[in-house]
């Protein structure tokens, strides 16, 4: 079998790589792309990932023809294009802009927990801002104490871009971000989560231990 044409910058521990690759799986197409890793951050990019994308950040998926494709979002529309299952993605009606806020609410979860973790792992202990630093986590708190109350039915119905959004903020909390203890206000969160983490899409894609 030939090599798979399309490239994906990627890093295990990156939420934002993890929906593409559940995605993937979740589509039967996980055998298309060949991972190319990388470890960018803010303060240090990754010299051959800024050429393909100026932004210098993954997921990027480089195509055959050699453009590329970023970021997270649009990838995963790109690859619900690929598939002649039922799109993870509403093509339309209300379901579509409703299961994109709650996949957009959990990429805000990512951005806040990501920035969190570039503050207090990059940036020396005597700059940090403990004031942005509370505020981001509020960010984080409010948005699972809305899912916890108004979107359980919803995410339970159907594992699409939204459950999958959602499943990977919360992997990225528990492999970041453990001290939030997000489970004990949101015990029904916690036991959708439990269920679902059983997927092998899931199982498969999980951050690297320590
Ligand atoms: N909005 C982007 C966010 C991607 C993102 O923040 N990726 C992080 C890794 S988890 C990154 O590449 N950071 C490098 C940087 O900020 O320079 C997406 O959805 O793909």
């Amino acid at each position: 079998m030939s090599a798979p044409s399309l490239t994906l910058f990627h890093n295990p521990a990156s939420p934002f790589v993890r929906k593409v690759r559940v995605l993937l799986s979740e589509t039967g197409q996980q055998d298309r792309v060949t991972l190319q890793g990388c470890l960018p951050t803010p303060v240090n990019p990754d010299a051959q990932l800024v050429q393909d994308n100026p932004v210098g950040k993954i997921p990027a998926l480089r195509l055959a023809d050699g453009s590329v494709l970023h970021d997270s979002r649009v990838i995963l529309d790109y690859f619900d294009h690929q598939h002649s299952g039922t799109p993870l993605i509403p093509r339309e009606g209300a379901a579509r802009w409703r299961r994109l806020t709650l996949a957009s609410m959990a990429d805000a979860v990512m951005d806040a927990a990501v920035l969190v973790r570039y503050e207090t792992a990059l940036r020396p202990v005597e700059k940090h801002w403990d004031q942005w630093l509370d505020e981001q986590r509020k960010k984080i708190r409010r948005t699972l104490a809305e899912w916890e109350a108004n979107a359980l039915g919803e995410l339970a119905g159907h594992f699409d871009i939204a459950a999958i959004s959602v499943a990977c903020a919360l992997g990225y909390l528990d492999f970041r971000h453990p001290d939030l203890q997000w489970r004990l206000d949101n015990p029904k969160l916690a036991q959708w989560y439990a269920e679902v983490s059983q997927r092998p899409s899931l199982q498969q894609t999980q951050p690297p231990a320590g």
